[in-house]
């Protein structure tokens, strides 16, 4: 089936080479559907979709280490390859980019602001750092109720570690040493604020000293070291040994979302520049390198990513969009109607 493996000398940190290609087409589908919401919202037919170009690697990674089933998942808005690595299906995720009455929350959220208790995933809020708070609480509920060998992951940007709440957060992590992952993807950017005017320290790993817990730095463009760095502080979680901060410095390659134009705060140089490091071609490189891969695997792997999200596109955009009766339907709890 596969060529003979030529070289093998690198750390895989027991990933098979069946999950190596699972990462990758994870990315390759994340890449795929964030480009489909560009287009979708250029065509005029979705109002608005979000971009994480250059969060593949960490993303794919981190995936791998969750354990569905197991864990719990409070994600962040840019975080599509991890729901398609924790098993989202394309279909949902276009049913939210078109806000069909069939997505997860009816049609009426923003993008990607799914919930699945099947998956373990919890809702997101949109307000910066509030996730770390829900992660933090769902770890203390873990701990209370002494569900050993289940841990949470959350994620957040940048920006939100010197929001307020992030600090709270990690605090209360750390004292009572909850089953809580902090995972920080530094993509350099809060939108126009670069990280030289959002805090006056390089890496966001160390913060963690300040709280007394340990903190790791991962090369964000390679999915093998963020599966081995987010693994081993799931690990550590899930035994019991307390909360860990992993930062993934990765970049944001496309504009904040499709409202954002990123032409006006930077230059196309230093875009151009942090593209040579794009992770897909990268890892796609790495596999065909060390026989994980053929070339007509890739080819297969492309077209096979390209069909699943053409016809995930097709089967979203012929659903109907949620009715206007079904305006306040689960908005308020049981039969109070603040309105009338
Ligand atoms: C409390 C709060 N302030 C501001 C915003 C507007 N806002 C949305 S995304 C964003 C940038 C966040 O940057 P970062 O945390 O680095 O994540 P990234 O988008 O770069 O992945 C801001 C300021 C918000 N949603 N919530
Ligand atoms: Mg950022």
């Amino acid at each position: 089936m596969y060529a003979p493996r030529v070289v093998t000398h690198f750390e895989r940190f027991g990933l098979s080479d069946e999950q190596l290609r699972g990462m990758l087409h994870t990315m390759l589908m994340q890449r795929t559907l964030e480009n489909r919401g560009f287009q979708l919202n250029r065509q005029g037919k979705i109002p608005f979709a979000s971009a994480s170009e250059g969060h593949e690697a960490v993303q794919a990674g981190a995936a791998m280490a969750f354990e569905r089933g197991r864990d719990i998942l409070v994600p962040y808005y840019r975080d599509l390859g991890l729901d398609l690595g924790i098993g989202l299906t394309p279909y949902e995720v276009l049913l939210s980019l078109f806000a069909r009455a069939a997505d997860h929350s009816g049609g009426r959220q923003f993008p990607h602001h799914y919930a699945s208790k099947k998956l373990g995933r919890f809702t997101i809020s949109s307000i910066i750092a509030a996730q770390t708070a829900h992660a933090v609480g769902a770890a203390y509920a873990i701990k209370l109720r002494e569900e050993r060998g289940r841990a949470v992951l959350t994620t957040f940007g940048d920006g939100a570690t010197s929001e307020g709440e992030w600090h709270e957060a990690v605090n209360f992590a750390a004292i009572h040493k909850l089953p809580v992952v902090l995972l920080c993807e530094n993509n350099e950017w809060a939108i126009s604020t670069p990280q030289s005017k959002q805090m006056a320290v390089r890496d966001i790993y160390k913060k963690a000293a300040g709280y007394g817990i340990p903190g790791a730095l991962v090369d964000g463009f390679d999915p093998i070291a963020c599966y081995g760095a987010v693994r081993a502080a799931m690990q550590r979680a899930r035994s019991g040994d307390g909360p860990t901060l992993v930062e993934a410095k990765c970049y944001r390659f496309l504009s904040h979302t499709t409202d954002d134009d990123d032409r006006t705060y930077r230059t196309r140089e230093e875009v151009e520049e942090r593209r040579k490091d794009d992770p897909v071609p990268k890892f796609e490189r790495f596999l065909l390198e060390n026989a994980i891969l053929s070339s007509a695997d890739l080819e297969d792997l492309r077209a096979q990513v390209l069909a699943e999200a053409n016809d995930a596109t097709d089967r979203a955009e012929l659903m109907p969009y949620p009715l206007p009766s079904d305006l306040y339907a689960q908005v308020h709890a049981g039969p109070w109607e603040p309105w009338q």
